[in-house]
This record gives structure tokens, C-alpha cells and sequence, in this order.
């Protein structure tokens, strides 16, 4: 299955039976007060400067929040779609809850982002779906609703076949929606992974849907998170995820390497070339 992204000049396909699809991370305030302070004061050269060092490290798409309290987000957001867009030539992933911001968003980037997200409440398919149609725009699905993120894997399965089911009725193909299974600390349930894995084993199964993780939620709270971080995206890859919001820098060379080991990467020119343009310079 192909979820067919584009910046307008370069597109970008989401595919089951491909190379993983890497979402740059870095451009989300929560935790990073720099940040926040630059889209407070509208300082955009700082996130200028994140969006073309995530493209460098190899990001495929740059995911673009906003979401500072007190923040006109709409405002915000339109601007700096409009200036990322015009610095770096990726599609872009419009992470908002609100329906105004992502429309906002999408008017003023050139070509078919990825939006993310909606959910299995009501409230936000209702609000959210409609937008992805009229726009023609792709989705990220989030397995959680009403009752929260559920605990095992055939709740979050019913959450996405929902989800996947209501976008089917006002029309979005199953080609337009990415699953995200969600993915919770191991530190608080040694499960966790587990849960997360299930469901990306039987939505690619039952749907061929493509799926989206973000990864590093997996490691909160545990020494040597980057150790935890690199081998679950590969176990995550090996059930069939095919796009992480990520950072490339850390984790790119690992998600190359998985994509060679399962039959992703012809010769390997992937790895190869992504070692040679990115791999530190002792390593080289
Ligand atoms: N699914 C979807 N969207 C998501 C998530 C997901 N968006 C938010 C999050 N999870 C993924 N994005 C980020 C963004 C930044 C960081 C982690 C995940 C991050 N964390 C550093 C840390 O954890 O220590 C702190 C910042 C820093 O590097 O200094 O950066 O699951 N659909």
C-alpha cells in the first residue's frame, strides 16, 4: 500500500513494501523550551535552522508543531508552514489538534502533507475527517479514543479498524490513513512493546494499512535509551511498520540497516549511501 506524500516539487510515498519513511521529530515545542520561546517571540531562524538540519541527518518529511500555551496557534502555524516550506523542499506532517491550525496549514503548504492527527474519539473524527476529505490530504490515525490508549492490542486494533471505517464512509481511501499503534514506556510495563508490536502484526494483516510509530516513547524513564530505541524500531519494522516520527540523526542509520536486513534495500545502496553522507567521521 502507497500513501503518496508531496512538497509540491518532491514527492514522498509511505509504503508497506518499501524503505521506512522517516518523520523529522524535531520541530515540537513540548519539552524543549528554546523552542518554545523562538515561536513565542517569532524567531523562526532557529526553526529554520532545525528543519534543514533534520533534511541533512536525512529526515523524509518534517513534522510541524506548534502547540505553546498562549500561542495564537493559526497565526503560527501559517507562517511557519509557509517559511519551512519555502527552506526545505520535504512534505510536511501538520501535527494540531485543531481543525482551524491544520487548515491553516495545509492552504499554505504547496503540495499533500501528512496530517497528524485524528483519533478514535468522536469529537475528533468528527472534526477531523471532514478536512482530510475536503483537502484530499493524508492522516495519521491514533489507536486511542474515549477510554484512552487501550491496554491490549485487540482494543487498539478495534480503535483503528473504527477509525479506518469512518474515513472509509466519507470517502477517504485506506491509501490516505497511516495507523499509529501507539507506543507506551517499558519502563512502566515491561509489556508495553509487546502490545504495540501485536497490533502492527495484525492491522498489516488484516488492512495492509501502513503504520507510524514514535519510536522513542519506548524507552522514557530507562538508562541508554538509544540502545532501547534501536532495537525496537527494528522489531517494529520486522511487524511491518513502514514510517517513523523520529530522529533521524540518532536513529536513521539503524532504520537503513533494518530496511536492508528485511529485503528493503536492493544492494544495499540505501545503507550505503546513507552511511556515507551521514555516518561520523571516524566511522567513515
Ligand atoms: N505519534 C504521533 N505523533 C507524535 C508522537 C507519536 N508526536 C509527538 C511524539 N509522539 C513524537 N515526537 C517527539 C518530539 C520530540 C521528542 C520526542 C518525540 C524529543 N524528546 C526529547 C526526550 O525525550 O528526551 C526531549 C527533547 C530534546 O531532544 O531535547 O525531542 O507517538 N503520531
Amino acid at each position: 500500500m502507497k500513501t503518496q506524500l508531496s512538497s509540491g516539487t518532491t514527492d514522498v510515498v509511505i509504503d508497506t513494501e518499501g524503505p521506512m519513511t522517516m518523520i523529522g521529530e524535531k520541530i515540537n515545542p513540548t519539552g524543549r523550551k528554546r523552542l518554545a520561546a523562538a515561536l513565542t517571540e517569532g524567531n523562526y531562524d532557529y526553526v529554520v535552522d532545525l528543519a534543514v538540519s533534520q533534511v541533512e541527518a536525512g529526515a523524509d518529511v518534517l513534522d510541524i508543531n506548534v502547540g505553546v500555551a498562549e500561542i495564537d496557534e493559526v497565526k503560527v502555524m501559517r507562517e511557519l508552514v509557509a517559511i519551512v516550506s519555502d527552506a526545505v523542499d520535504v512534505p510536511l506532517c501538520i501535527d494540531s489538534p485543531s481543525p482551524e491550525a491544520i487548515i491553516a496549514g495545509i492552504e499554505v503548504c504547496k503540495g499533500r502533507p501528512l496530517i497528524n492527527s485524528v483519533n478514535g474519539e468522536e469529537a475528533s473524527m468528527s472534526a477531523i475527517l471532514p478536512v482530510v476529505k475536503e483537502y484530499d490530504a493524508a492522516v495519521i490515525g491514533l489507536a486511542l479514543d474515549e477510554g484512552g490508549i487501550p491496554p491490549t492490542a485487540a482494543d487498539r486494533f478495534a480503535v483503528a479498524e473504527k477509525i479506518i471505517d469512518r474515513a472509509g464512509s466519507l470517502g477517504i481511501p485506506l491509501e490516505s490513513i497511516v495507523i499509529d499503534p501507539l507506543v507506551l514506556t517499558v519502563g512502566a510495563d515491561s509489556s508495553a512493546a509487546r502490545v504495540t508490536l501485536d497490533t502492527i502484526r495484525r492491522l498489516v494483516a488484516e488492512y495492509g494499512v501502513n503504520i507510524n510509530l514514535g519510536a522513542s516513547n519506548v524507552s522514557f524513564g530507562l538508562p541508554d535509551r538509544h540502545t532501547l530505541n534501536q532495537a525496537f524500531i527494528s522489531l517494529a519494522m520486522g511487524e511491518g511498520a513502514s514510517c517513523a516520527i523520529t530522529d533521524a540523526a540518532k536513529l536513521g542509520l539503524t532504520i537503513r540497516a533494518a530496511d536492508l536486513l528485511r529485503g528493503r534495500d536492493g544492494y544495499g545502496m540505501g545503507y550505503i549511501k546513507y552511511f556515507r553522507a551521514h555516518a561520523p567521521e571516524d566511522d567513515a
